[in-house]
C-alpha cells in the first residue's frame, strides 16, 4: 500500500495516480497533534455524556454487536455522528489546505462536504464492537454519481489488531454482478470469484495523524476491536459541485457545506 510521508499541501503525480488506480492513498503525519488532541478531547466529553446523535453498536446487529441497548454492552458507542454540529474544529480541519487542495485535485475545484453522510468519529470498542462486512459506501447513498471521496482521519494507531479498514485494491472500478452481494449488499465470501478478489485486500495501518483518502465505491471491511483500548476516527465524505444528491433521498435530507 502506498503510504507517503508528507510535507506539501498537495498529492504527488505517483499518490494520484495511485488513487486512481487503487482507489485509495494514504498519506502520513498529514494532521497535525493539535487537531487530533482537540477532536479526542471532543470525542471523549460527548461519549461520556452520550450525547448528540449516536449509533450504538446495537442498532447496527453486525456480528459481534450486543442484541440491544438493553443488553450488556448495549449502550457501547459505534460513532458520534453530526461531528460538525460538535465543535468548529472538524470545519476548521477539512478547510486546512493540507485536506482541501487534495480533495481538489481528486474533484475538481469546487469540493462540497455533505452532512448527511459519515461526518462522525468512529469508536471502536475494545468489548462489544462488531465486524463489518465488506460493502462500499455508496450502497445506500444518492447522488448524480457514484464519484464521492471519503477522508479517514486516524486519531491513534489502526492495525488489524484493532479493527482498522481492509481494503479491495481497485474495487471502485470493478463491474460488480448482482449474485456478488448479499441482500445487504454486503460482498459476498461464499462466491468462488468474490474469493479471488478478497485475496487481494491489503489492511490500513495508519498512525494518529495519518489520512486515508478512499473512493466511495472502493469495498472496504473491518473486523471488531481485539486490543484493550478503543480505536478513534474520524471520517467525512466529499462530492464535487456538479455531483448533487438526488432529491428526495436520504443523502438531500441534511445542508452541505461548499468549502
Ligand atoms: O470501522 C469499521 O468497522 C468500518 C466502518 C465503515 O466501513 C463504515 O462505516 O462505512
Amino acid at each position: 500500500m502506498l503510504k507517503q510521508e508528507v510535507c506539501t499541501d498537495r498529492f504527488a503525480e505517483e499518490e494520484l495516480s495511485f488513487f486512481r488506480r487503487d482507489g485509495f492513498v494514504i498519506q502520513q503525519n498529514l494532521v497535525p497533534p493539535e487537531y487530533v488532541d482537540r477532536i479526542l478531547q471532543i470525542t471523549r466529553r460527548d461519549e461520556a455524556a452520550h450525547f448528540g446523535d449516536i449509533e450504538y453498536e446495537a442498532d447496527v446487529q453486525y456480528p459481534g454487536s450486543p442484541q440491544s441497548l438493553t443488553d450488556e454492552g448495549g449502550c457501547t458507542i459505534r460513532r458520534l455522528r453530526q461531528a460538525f454540529s460538535r465543535d468548529p474544529v472538524f470545519a476548521r480541519l477539512v478547510k486546512e489546505p493540507f485536506i482541501l487542495n487534495r480533495l481538489r485535485q481528486l474533484l475538481g475545484d469546487q469540493v462540497v462536504m455533505p452532512l448527511a453522510h459519515h461526518n462522525c468519529v468512529m469508536t471502536k470498542h475494545p468489548r462489544y464492537s462488531s465486524d463489518t462486512g465488506w460493502h462500499q459506501d455508496i450502497r445506500y447513498w444518492s447522488f448524480a454519481t457514484s464519484e464521492l471521496v471519503n477522508v479517514w482521519v486516524a486519531l491513534g494507531s489502526e492495525s488489524a489488531a484493532n479493527g482498522s479498514l481492509r481494503l479491495l485494491p481497485g474495487s471502485h472500478d470493478m463491474a460488480v454482478e448482482d449474485y456478488q452481494l448479499d441482500g445487504e449488499q454486503f460482498f459476498r465470501d461464499d462466491v468462488s470469484e468474490n474469493q479471488a478478489i478478497l485475496g487481494t485486500a491489503t489492511t490500513a495501518e495508519l498512525n494518529a495523524g495519518d489520512v486515508l483518502f478512499f473512493h466511495a465505491r472502493c469495498f472496504h471491511s473491518a473486523t471488531r476491536n481485539y486490543s484493550d483500548q478503543t480505536k478513534y476516527s474520524a471520517v467525512f465524505t466529499f462530492r464535487a459541485l456538479e455531483n448533487p444528491p438526488l432529491a428526495g433521498s436520504r443523502s438531500s435530507e441534511l445542508p452541505e457545506l461548499l468549502l
